[in-house]
């Protein structure tokens, strides 16, 4: 069981890294490709939906409880059982990491190891036993399909392996009554057609005793009329049809891959890794993983490159540079602000003080708009009073028809005086708000 683009510690490392990522259907599919490289001979697939009777169709047709059986989802592993000719028992497992181990060489001891609550996990493993079936015959017991699931996403992640395909010779459906259902008619049809050119064959049998073969005829005669010819039908009493199927498993065409089976299985892992790569620079391009440095140097070359250019350390450091280039901006960017902001405030000052002066202005202007007469003419009437009587009667004539004059024109600028000092006003408070404004506007760091 051994692949010779991949060492043990390399695969170890990949299962850690899938797990790391969530990927937890690698280390089935992986393990899976390797252990289907080392099984010379026609490989057979025995897949369905859940708790179809696929161990239990194994154990008869091998003739011994060798695939555990249960009333809870009980196959989690991708189980080979076949027969070499000779009377030697052998097994092989991988626990979650991969890592090769032999397990105990009977057959009841392997149906412990390989059990769902077994004390180690098993996700692939082999069993090469005497058995009534011919020999370069392989049996693979796959954990079954989720009837929810079925159609829903592919056959391969509804339990089968998705990569099993390309390493099988032939496909065995398993439907079992009462139980079913169209999803197992979906998932015939969906397994047809995935594997174009695999042999497939269906077993209806009956899980339970009270099923005559009548009923099985009946069944498949409703809803499997045109795979009549690879329908096998199987009651707890008639289980001959059984024994054509391995005659028709026997003399299937050559193996597809034949010599080629370890070439096959290494085509199958590579693009399973090429999925893990891409995988990995997607995670690793939207969040960062610290993935550890045991598991990191382990891994192959491919994968060690595609982490060196997304590796943490050195995203941040990218992070921490673009973080300062961006920082040094927005300081630059501040201070260019701030002097703009400076300048304008300036303008807007110095409008302000314009608008005061001319106010003050304007409003002087009004204040001394009043006779000239004023001061100087009470007083120079005043001193008049030397020339008594003449001066003070000439001077008040003179002042009654100056100061009317006067007056006159007073009265006449009064207005346009007047306006000045509103349009001043306005200009002032106008002046103000945009001042009071821009002091809003003023640019934050
Ligand atoms: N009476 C009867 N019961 C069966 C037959 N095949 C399976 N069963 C019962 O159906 C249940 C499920 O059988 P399994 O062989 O574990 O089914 P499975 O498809 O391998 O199940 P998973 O591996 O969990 O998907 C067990 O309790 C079996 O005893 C059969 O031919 N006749
Ligand atoms: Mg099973």
């Amino acid at each position: 069981m051994s692949n010779e683009r991949y060492s043990r510690s390399e695969t170890t490392a990949l299962c850690e890294l899938a797990s790391l990522l969530g990927k937890s259907d690698f280390v089935l599919e992986y393990a899976s490709a390797l252990l289907l490289a080392s099984l010379a001979g026609r490989r057979v697939a025995v897949v369905g939906i859940v708790k179809r009777g696929k161990s239990t169709l194994i154990n008869v047709l091998i003739g011994a409880e060798v695939t555990p059986v249960g009333m809870l989802p009980e196959t989690a592993a991708v189980l080979a059982f076949g027969t070499s000719g000779t009377e030697r028992i052998s097994a092989h497992g991988f626990d979650e990491s991969l890592r090769r181990r032999a397990l105990p060489g009977s057959a009841r001891r392997f149906r412990g190891s390989v059990k769902r609550e077994g004390r180690r996990k098993i996700v692939a493993g082999v069993l090469d036993c005497k058995s009534p079936l011919p020999p370069g015959l392989w049996l693979i017991d796959t954990p079954g399909s989720m009837e929810s699931e079925v159609g829903k996403r592919s056959v391969g992640v509804s339990g089968v392996p998705k990569s099993l395909g390309q390493l099988i010779d032939a496909v065995v459906v398993v439907v079992g009554i009462p139980g079913f259902s169209s999803s197992d008619l979906k998932l015939t049809r969906e397994i047809q057609q995935l594997h174009i050119g695999i042999p497939t064959f269906v077993v209806v049998k009956a899980l339970d005793s009270s099923v005559s073969m009548s009923d099985l005829v009946e069944y498949s005669k409703l809803y499997l009329g045109d795979l009549s010819a690879v329908t096998f039908l199987q009651t707890d009493d008639d289980q001959s049809a059984l024994g054509l199927l391995v005659d028709r498993l026997a003399s299937l065409p050559n193996p597809r891959h034949g010599q080629d089976a370890a070439r096959t299985s290494d085509g199958v892992c590579q693009s399973l890794v090429d999925d893990l790569e891409t995988c990995m620079v997607e995670q690793l391009r939207n969040r960062l993983i610290m993935v550890p440095r045991g598991i990191r140097r382990r891994l192959p070359e491919q994968l060690r490159t595609a982490l060196k250019a997304n590796n943490p350390r050195s995203l941040r450091k990218k992070e921490k540079t673009l973080r300062k280039a961006a920082e040094s901006k927005a300081r630059l960017e501040y201070r260019a602000g701030l002097k703009k902001w400076k300048d304008q405030e300036s303008v807007l000052k110095s409008a302000v003080y314009n608008a005061e002066q001319e106010l003050k202005h304007s409003k002087v202007a009004l204040k001394k708009n009043v006779p000239l007469l004023g001061c100087s003419y009470w007083v120079i009437f005043a001193l008049s009073f030397i020339l008594f009587p003449v001066g003070p009667v000439v001077w008040a004539i003179y002042g009654f028809l100056k100061e009317t004059d006067l007056e006159k024109e007073s009265e006449a600028r009064a207005p346009s005086l007047e306006s000045k000092v509103t349009r001043s006003e306005n200009v002032l408070r106008d002046a103000i708000a945009r001042l009071e404004n821009h002091k809003t506007r003023r640019p934050l760091k």
